[in-house]
């Protein structure tokens, strides 16, 4: 990896290179814009491919990887949004989009993961993931249309959260035992949810709002990896609920976490216990979602990577030294550009700027961001019916970090196992 430069867009640029030429020859998925309609055609194989709109703008999208590699924007997207990942175990994260007309999304036979946050449909959304286990979920999402979700043979779970179609919504699991869950969402059509195994049909869940406007809402703060404790060896660091940055002009506080890792490795995150009072039951397994709002100056003139990270564990937060006198805690969240099994990675495009972005390369300004995120894998509350909500950031070199957390929404579905 390169080390910290100081020389500003020039030398992010190369360093952006040399991480591309890394990471793949060609790029690993097909997108274009066709008479309005933006097509992305994935491979056989695995693909892991985000698809946004970081700034809003209509008739923009971007799509890249996960690891923000083979970023392309477009514009002119004015009617449909068609995603074909075909055959191999996918990955698709969509947040923000505006689809001014249909979204179709396909996948095949492989165990994929389709997740919509955030989004707009014009017309009617039409996701089909075929065999596999798949996780399909679409968290606050408005439909003007008709919303179709349907998984294949597998055990798949299937989540509609927070979203409102106009039509009808049909949520079908077909073969297999699945989990299908409506949770806080409204079709003014009505809803049919089937499948033809033993499903499980949910339609609570538990959810927890903190907005960080009006204090800590029961978060905290803590700082790990890297030799010895972070506050001990020379980081400097910083947190608490701050007015937002002056330069945003925007009112009101958010969760401020500052670190300058003085190695190149530090994890900084908000934790919040919740339990029985908050609707939890114990030894019960839960798909864990999260919609995440925060403000940033990421990415900064540094070409290095922040990964964006969330979960949930059952177990009390402890920090220890490991036997190389590195600090960690107990919780397997992976370390930097890795995922754990109980913190994983939010795609959040943090690490590439948008081209337009270089005219102003000089400053790197603090903007705001909101991020969906369902876990891979269910997490299973403690038999006290305890479990500990983690968000955070995993730095990979020296460099400073900013960050404003707004507002972090958890819901937290029953999942039957078993
Ligand atoms: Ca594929
Ligand atoms: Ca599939
Ligand atoms: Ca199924």
């Amino acid at each position: 990896m390169t080390s910290k430069t100081q020389s500003g867009w020039s030398s992010r640029i190369e360093s952006l290179e040399v991480r591309r030429h890394f990471a793949v020859a060609t790029p690993p998925f097909d997108a274009r814009v066709e008479n309005g309609s933006l097509i992305v055609t994935g491979t056989a194989a695995d693909d892991a491919i985000v698809i946004d709109n970081p700034e809003g703008a209509a008739g923009m999208v971007r799509v890249m990887t996960y690891s923000d590699n083979w970023p392309r924007v477009f514009t002119g997207v004015t009617r449909d949004v068609r995603v074909d990942l075909g055959d191999g175990d996918n990955q698709l994260f969509v947040e923000a989009l505006l689809v001014r007309r249909d979204l179709r999304i396909r996948t095949g036979a492989g165990r994929d993961g389709v997740q919509l946050g955030g989004t707009s449909v014009g017309r009617d959304a039409s996701i089909e993931t075929r065999q596999g286990d798949d996780t399909l979920a679409l968290v606050g999402v408005t439909v003007g249309g008709q919303a179709r979700l349907a998984s294949g043979s597998g055990d798949d779970l299937l989540t509609v959260a927070r979203t409102t179609a106009t039509g009808k919504a049909y949520v079908r699991g077909y073969r297999g035992d699945d989990n299908v869950a409506v949770i806080g969402s409204t079709f003014g059509g009505g809803q049919i949810l089937d499948g033809l195994g033993t499903d499980a049909i949910v339609t609570q869940a538990v959810e927890i709002d903190s907005n960080f406007r009006h204090g800590d809402q029961g978060w905290e703060v803590g700082f790990a990896d890297g030799p010895g404790p972070p506050h001990e060896r020379g980081d400097t660091l910083d947190w608490g609920v701050r007015t937002l940055p002056r330069s945003l002009k925007a009112s009101g506080t958010g969760y401020y976490l500052y670190g300058l890792n003085g190695w190149d490795d530090l994890f900084m995150y908000l934790t919040k216990p919740v339990g029985t009072g908050e609707g939890l039951a114990a030894s019960q397994a839960y798909q864990v979602i999260y919609q995440i709002e925060f403000t940033t100056d990421i990415p900064t003139r540094y070409d290095y990577p922040v990964y964006l990270k969330a979960g949930a564990t059952p177990n009390p937060l402890d920090g220890f030294l490991d036997g190389n006198g590195h600090y960690r805690l107990n919780l397997d969240k992976g370390n930097q550009g890795n995922a754990g099994t109980e913190v994983g990675i939010v795609p959040s495009g943090l690490n590439h700027a948008l081209p337009y972005l270089a005219a102003e390369a000089a400053s790197f300004p603090f903007r705001t961001a909101r991020r969906t995120y369902v876990h891979d894998r269910p997490i299973t509350a403690g038999d006290e019916g305890t479990l500990r909500l983690v968000v955070g950031t995993d730095s990979a070199l020296e460099a400073q970090t900013y960050l404003y957390y707004r507002k972090i929404r958890v819901v937290l579905v029953p999942i039957r196992t078993g």
